[in-house]
């Protein structure tokens, strides 16, 4: 049976359940929910063992399984099929073998031909989550942007190769992913030393510092991260490091460093990474709820999710009508105006007789 690690039994916004062990539980799925609860791959302070519930739950409205999307203009848990396919039941002071559990559950999904949608978690689970999705499109066939303060391609850090500093190194030594389709973004900060420089620089990856990004602006940077992930390559993986923003906008993380981008930033990129590539995985990494305040770093991850489900909504909507989405169009447009005026008009005009009168419906 599927369920979760830690607390109440709960899916991703009251989503449906599935069961990894029946394969006909989730057959249809466009996408599946996956908590990976792994911690023990930190050097520094754990506690995102703890994510995959805080971001399942990170919410003021109610677990319904509907979030109708003011800028997208779809309901990407209604218009998609997407299911909770729990955690996986993992022991965070059995790293390797946690990699292997996790690796195994992100590979059935995709070979359902769902997208899978991974709950960190520390950033170790970089490494099976990508390698699961690669073993199914093909190793070297599935790009990666990766946002992060951290590079995370140390090669062997505290006595281990298995770890939230080195799964970037792991995925390109094994050839899961081309070292010259690895677009980084973020990066700041004082790791990594010289030696993994150089040896990111003779793999060809491509990483986009904050001052980079800040100098030349984050569309552009974008715009030419997309070109590179999309040349001789199937699919899109995209891992988002929580700690990619500033820890003003993502405190609740293990190694936060400061100037990073806004929440906004990052849901504005993950938007537009989800609408205009072929996206096959996401994960959403180093939410780590002891060191949170307030929920606000729950709540960007939790929001982080919800822009990709909506954004792939949209996409899939667009390319089946031939249509496009406009960011301009403003959201009240091609609404019932002249029954809302009406009810209005109506409303004002008995008031004044002083009847009452009909009053529009307000929705929330
Ligand atoms: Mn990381």
């Amino acid at each position: 049976m599927a369920g979760v690690l830690f607390g109440p039994d709960i899916t991703f916004l009251g989503v449906p359940r599935c069961d990894l062990t029946d394969e006909s539980s989730y057959a249809d799925a466009d996408i599946v929910i996956l908590g990976a609860p792994l911690d023990g791959g930190t050097s520094y302070r754990s506690g995102a063992r703890f994510g995959p519930s805080a971001l399942r739950q990170a919410c003021y409205l109610p677990q319904d399984g509907s979030r109708p999307s003011l800028a997208l203009r779809v309901d990407g848990l209604k218009d998609l099929r997407v299911y909770d396919a729990g955690d996986v039941m993992l022991y965070s002071g059995d790293i390797e073998q946690a990699v292997k559990m996790i690796e195994e559950d992100v590979y059935k999904i995709t070979a359902a031909g769902a997208i899978p949608i991974i709950l960190g978690g520390d950033h170790t689970i970089a490494w099976p989550d990508h390698t699961g999705v690669a073993r199914h499109y093909g190793f070297g066939n599935v790009s990666m942007i990766h946002f992060d303060a951290h590079a995370d391609t140390g090669d062997i850090l505290n006595g281990s190769l298995v770890g939230h500093g080195t799964p970037m190194r792991r995925l390109i030594e094994s050839g899961a992913l081309r070292g010259d389709r690895f677009l980084q973004l973020g990066l700041r900060g004082y790791w990594p030393d010289e030696p993994v420089l150089q040896w990111m620089a003779a793999n060809g990856l491509r990483s986009y510092e904050m001052t980079e990004i800040v100098a030349r602006g984050l569309e552009p940077c974008l715009t030419e991260a997309f070109d590179i992930a999309t040349t001789d390559c199937e699919g899109v993986f995209i891992s988002v490091d929580i700690d990619v923003c500033d820890p003003g906008h993502a405190p609740g993380t293990g190694t936060p460093e400061p100037g990073g981008f806004s929440a906004r930033e990052l849901l504005d990129a993950v938007r537009r990474i989800c609408y205009e590539l072929p996206v096959v995985g996401v994960d959403v990494v180093e939410v780590a709820p002891p060191y949170d305040h307030a929920d606000i770093t729950a709540l960007l991850g939790n929001r982080v999710v919800l822009e990709v489900i909506s954004a792939i909504a949209r996409r899939r909507k667009d390319r089946a009508a031939g249509t496009t989405w406009d960011p301009m169009q403003p959201l009240l447009a091609g609404r019932e105006a002249d029954e809302q005026l009406r009810l209005i008009t109506e409303g004002e005009q008995a008031r004044r007789r002083g009847d009452g009168g009909a009053r529009p419906h307000h929705h929330h």
